[in-house]
Parts: C-alpha cells; structure tokens; sequence
C-alpha cells in the first residue's frame, strides 16, 4: 500500500508545485484561515485516486465534508498543510497522508513538494525522508532543546487562547535553546523526527494536520502526547505535545506551569 500511496502522493505534488508557484486567489474560512483552488484541487485528485485504489478505507479530508464519515479504516489527508506558507511561498508546506486501520496507526506520508523532502514510515519499520533512515535527536537537555510550535487560528479571535499561547512561551523560551514556528504542522513533526527539532507543541490542531507526522515520529523513536503525558487521541486532544522522547517531562512540566 506504501508504495502505491506514494505513488499517487507524488502525482498530486505536481499540483502542488504548478499552484505555489502561480498567482492565487484566497477564500478565507475564517479570519485566520485560508483556503486556495490548489487545496481543493489536490484533495480531489487524492480522494479520487484513494478512493478507487483503496476500497477497504474511507478517506478523510480537509476540506470535505465529512460529517457522514467514520473513524475506522480511514486515510487522513492535508493536501496543503501550511497554506498560508503555500500563499505566500514560504517552502515549509507539504502534503500530509495518515493511513489508520481500526483507529490504529498505519502508514504515514508526508511529501514537501518544493524541497523534493518525502517522509515515510510504516508502522513497525521504521521513519525515512527520501528513504534514508531517520532517528530523533539524542540531546536530553531541554536548555539545549530546539523547540517548535504553532499559533492556533483561534488567536485571532479567542483571547483565552491567545493568552494560552503566550503564557506557554514566557514558560518555556527561557528554558529551552530557541523556538520556531514555521507553520506546517506536518513537518514540525518531521523535523522532530529527523533530529532538527527536539521537540514541538500546539493546540487546537485538527486531525489531518498530525494523521501522519504522529506516525512518522513514533517510528523514529520520537514520543507524541497531550499536555497531562497522556496519548494523544486523533479528533479530541486539544494540545499536541511531541519530542525527541528525552525530554519530553520536561517539556511538559514546563508546560503547564
Ligand atoms: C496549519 C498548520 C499550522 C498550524 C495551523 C494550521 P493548514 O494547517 O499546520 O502549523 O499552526 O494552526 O492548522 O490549515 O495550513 O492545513
């Protein structure tokens, strides 16, 4: 199945690459929220292909509706994480393709079409990026750990949230070595599990922004929770909190301060 999803993944990156690099037009869903053609477009192209190449799964999409859709046998798909990267070509953006089979974990594909970076993992075997091996970092001191996080599209217009976001990093910037915040949820988790990053924490995501970096990062020793350390759950966990394994208490401890 890899192979094949890759396969299509690829095609549809084609897509990608012929939109970022055009003029676009923006819809906002919400203030902070935007969509473009390309997004529906790429998803077309994916849910078509999934959907005939993969009957046993449902395919679950961004910008779908998918209220008559259950979580079970489901191929989860961003086909732009980073969008407003994606508008503004900032090259941090990617198509993001999760496979779970009865809710468990699967197949992870994340694919960066303007850097040519592909990462893969299936369950059990191990993470790659352009099929060399990737591991996460070995560093265990969070003064030294390189962070990444996210601003949620709710700071905009819930001030809890806003004050949430701020208050994490006063905790946590003089703690750590620096923070970034690139703006694709998908790779943040790569970066995590390449070494780049020793960790990564944000709120409110939705479940297509994580379905395969979660698994990609697992596979190549990373861990992945909630704020209380507990397992992060697809649909319901309001914070994601990932890291090199090492220190990831640490992380929250600091956290949730
Ligand atoms: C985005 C993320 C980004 C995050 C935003 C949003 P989109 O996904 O990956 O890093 O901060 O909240 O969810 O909307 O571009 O697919």
């Amino acid at each position: 199945m890899k192979d094949k999803l890759i396969e299509i993944i690829k095609e549809a990156g084609v897509i990608f690459k012929d939109g970022y690099y055009s003029n676009k037009d923006v819809t906002f869903k919400a203030k902070k929220d935007l969509v473009t053609k390309y997004d529906v477009a790429v998803e077309k192209f994916l849910k078509e292909k999934f959907e005939k190449e993969f009957t046993d799964f449902n395919v679950i999409a961004e910008e779908s509706d998918n209220t008559n859709k259950i979580f079970s046998n489901s191929i989860i798909v961003d086909p732009i994480d980073g969008t407003t990267n994606f508008v503004n070509k900032v090259p941090h953006t990617a198509i993001s393709v999760g496979v779970y089979k009865d809710k468990k974990p699967y197949i992870g594909i994340v694919y960066n079409p303007i850097l040519d970076e592909i990462y893969t993992a299936v369950v059990g075997e191990g993470a790659f990026c352009n099929e060399e091996k990737i591991e996460v970092s070995n560093e265990s001191d969070l003064q030294k750990a390189l962070l990444s996080t996210g601003f949620p599209y709710s700071s905009g217009t819930c001030e809890d949230d806003l004050n949430d976001v701020m208050k994490k990093m006063k905790n946590i910037l003089p703690k750590c070595q620096d923070i970034r915040r690139l703006g694709s949820a998908a790779l943040d988790l790569c970066y995590v599990a390449k070494g780049v990053y020793e960790g990564y924490y944000e709120m409110n995501l939705k479940a297509w922004d994580v379905s395969a970096g979660l698994i990609i990062l697992q596979e190549a020793g990373g861990k992945v929770s909630n704020l209380d350390g507990d397992a992060y759950v697809l649909f319901e966990s309001k914070y994601i909190v990932a890291s090199n394994t090492k220190i990831h208490d640490e992380l929250i401890k600091n956290l949730k301060q």
